[in-house]
């Protein structure tokens, strides 16, 4: 039986987040951009300064004290990731500074490694450009050539081309899980089983899905998932890479240094076993274990319950959105396909100059290309205006940004 998740307290839950209790020329704040980043909790905020203030040290060397309750508590948070996402071990977590590095890791190391000329890296029109970028410098060194699968006119990957493009010479499928600007959720499960099909792996670029759904990388099947902790109530210069053990044993290490080796002489090194191999030098430990905390705090509020207050917002921003003349949404998912994030236009405006507008009114909202050039290409735009929503985002929150870009119309006079 399929049980409805209770609602959220947003009011408890926003209570948490000392940032709202700030005002913006004395008005509330109302952040609508958790697309580019979250906000912290108080319980992530109060970790950090906790590690600094109380056991600040190294990990994986110290004999004393206060570096074993370091390590402890840093692999502690690789632990929590593991269960966040499922994961079998925690030996399948990297910790990374983002999504950014996870996916250079894996474009550098298995890319490396294993294209070659006549290979092929399968992309999609909607990635953000850490998941293009990556996979075009390894194309450049590896020779291998990168495909792109379209998107629909209402903004979903057009999945007969995918079948189409899917040849025996894809070894890698990079897709990202949820779409920064459509806010499409992908069917990545899917993706993965025709993959595999045809001997390709897949890397699933999951910034802006592991902070809104439940994620369940056995389940995807997966053989990479990359996030940012600074999306998810974490710190900033925290992340992970999930990857399949068997695969993470066989690449070759990204960077070199301390801490990912087990002998070093002039000639020769020999290198530490996974997740270690891919964690050279000092890690951002502070962050690493805060990030483990917004973790905690994510799972005691629940994911199922996180992700129905965002259906709902969006569902309900949709909709009122609809009331402000000359407005254009990109993206036409249908709500169990789509998360909170909306792009759109209001006539001519620049999106910029919108933003300042909101600002104004203590708005935050995001202006521009969101890093995904080829989809502003796509939808025959520069760039878009995007509001994104959050578990402490409330109903009040989307009636202020309506009013505010009706007057934003006024203003502008269009
Ligand atoms: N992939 C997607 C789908 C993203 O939305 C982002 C960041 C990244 C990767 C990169 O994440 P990072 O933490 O390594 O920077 N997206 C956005 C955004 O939409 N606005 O600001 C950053």
């Amino acid at each position: 039986m399929i049980t409805k998740p209770t609602e959220l307290d947003v009011e408890a839950v926003r209570e948490q987040f000392p940032i709202f209790r700030r005002t913006i020329r004395g008005k509330q704040l109302i952040y609508l951009d958790s697309a580019a980043t979250s906000q912290k909790p108080q319980s992530v905020i109060d970790a950090e300064r906790e590690f600094y203030e109380r056991y600040n040290a190294n990990v994986h060397r110290g004999a004393y004290r206060i570096a074993e309750e370091a390590t402890a508590a840093y692999e502690a948070a690789r632990e929590k990731i593991a269960r966040f996402l499922n994961a079998p071990s925690k030996e399948c977590i990297v910790f990374t500074r983002g999504t950014t590095e996870a996916i250079n890791l894996v474009a550098y190391s298995w890319g490396w490694a294993n294209l070659k000329e006549g290979d092929e890296i399968l992309l999609t029109e909607m990635e953000h450009h850490s998941n293009i970028v990556p996979w075009q410098l390894i194309a450049q060194r590896t020779g291998a050539k990168i495909k792109v699968v379209p998107i629909t006119d209402d903004g979903l990957l057009d999945m007969d081309a995918f079948e189409r493009l899917l040849t025996e010479q894809v070894k890698i499928v990079a897709v990202t899980h949820v779409s920064n600007v459509l806010g499409t959720i992908n069917p990545v499960r899917e993706i993965c089983q025709k993959a595999h099909e045809v001997g390709a792996v897949v890397l699933v670029d999951g910034a802006q899905a592991a902070p809104h759904l439940p994620v369940d990388v056995q389940a995807i099947g997966c053989d990479f998932y990359a996030l940012s902790g600074h999306k998810m109530c974490g710190p900033t210069g925290s992340g992970a890479l999930y990857g399949r053990k068997e695969l993470l044993e066989a690449m070759p290490p990204f960077m070199g240094g301390g801490e990912m080796i087990r002998t070093v002489t002039f000639e020769r090194t020999t290198f530490n076993e996974v997740p270690y191999k891919f964690e050279a030098g000092t890690p951002p430990i502070a962050q690493a274990i805060a990030l483990g905390v917004a973790v905690d705090f994510l799972t005691s509020i629940g994911m199922e319950q996180i992700r129905a207050h965002e259906v709902e917002l969006t569902s309900y921003a949709l909709e009122r959105l609809q009331e402000v003349s000359g407005i254009t949404i990109y993206g036409s998912a249908p709500p169990e396909q789509r998360g909170g994030v909306i792009a759109f236009n209001l006539n001519d405006i620049h999106p910029h100059d919108l933003a300042t507008f909101l600002d104004a009114h203590g708005i935050c909202i995001r202006a521009g290309h969101h890093c995904a050039q080829p989809l502003m290409r796509r939808l025959n735009v520069a760039a878009t205006a995007r509001a994104s929503f959050y578990l402490y985002n409330t109903p009040d929150e989307i009636d202020a940004l309506v009013e505010a870009l009706k007057e934003a119309a006024k203003f502008f006079g269009r």
